[in-house]
């Protein structure tokens, strides 16, 4: 899900899923006409969409082909203007409460964490805090056969367990990105994947360094930063 193609100003109504089962609403609150379409050097790709912190975010419906009990990948660019004002706040949940099944969640000091279920939650944060104003993309893996739950943030991947077991249990709730309109993120996402198994970390460094490429190209990082991003990939993929 690009967030591409919109039309400004945007502030509620139809975001394409690039699957085509799970269109998304984009809700912003009541009285809330603040444009969300961003663009340029807001953006990794093209268009991308904002959220202000209070009610804002992406309800996707609650299609049978989000229900990934065999694994799953999340992945996503992030940009926060303010850490969370509460924690468990979300940036893509499918589920919760009694009937959860996968997520990405950041609390108000900036730890995040992956957290799948099946019969009992099983969670981890990554060793890095979130701060604001800095492009960050995140990638969080599970596999159901080999029960491994990995969490990247940027070129950093953590592997966060590898005791679990089973397939993710289904739910028939919607999955939200961005907030769940109590717990809303003050922030700018673009490119928000989901994938039916747990992808090689190749293919999630690539989709790094590819959004790494565009950011310097809009001019959202200096050359300075790019050059050691770039390093800490090569690092990264010199260890794996
Ligand atoms: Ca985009
Ligand atoms: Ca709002």
């Amino acid at each position: 899900m690009g967030f591409d193609g919109l039309t400004s100003p945007f502030y509620s109504g139809t975001v394409i899923d690039t699957w085509g089962l799970n269109n998304c609403t984009y809700l912003a609150g009541s009285g809330d006409t603040n444009d969300k379409r961003m663009d340029g050097s807001s953006c990794i790709f093209n268009d991308c969409l904002s959220f202000d912190g209070s009610n804002d975010y992406l309800s996707c419906g609650s299609d049978s082909s989000l229900n990934l009990t065999n694994g799953v990948t999340i992945t996503f660019w992030l940009k926060l203007n303010t850490l969370p004002l509460v924690n468990y706040t979300e940036l893509v949940n499918k589920g919760g409460g009694s009937d959860p099944s996968y997520r990405i969640r950041v609390n108000t000091n900036g730890d995040f964490y992956m957290e799948v279920y099946n019969l009992a939650y099983y969670y981890d944060s990554h060793n890095t805090k979130l701060t604001t104003d800095t492009w960050y993309f995140i990638a969080g893996t599970y596999d159901n056969t080999t029960g491994q739950l990995f969490l990247s943030l940027n070129s950093d991947r953590k592997l966060c367990g590898s005791s679990f077991a089973g397939k993710l249990s289904s739910t028939a709730q919607a999955i939200v990105i961005g907030g769940n309109g109590g717990r809303s993120i003050n922030g700018t996402m673009d490119e928000v994947r989901i994938y039916n198994s747990a992808i090689p970390v190749s293919q999630i460094q690539a989709l790094y360094l590819a959004g790494l490429e565009k950011l310097l190209a809009n001019g959202g990082i200096t050359q300075g930063e790019y050059y050691q991003r770039i390093a800490e990939l090569n690092n990264s993929v010199a260890k794996e």
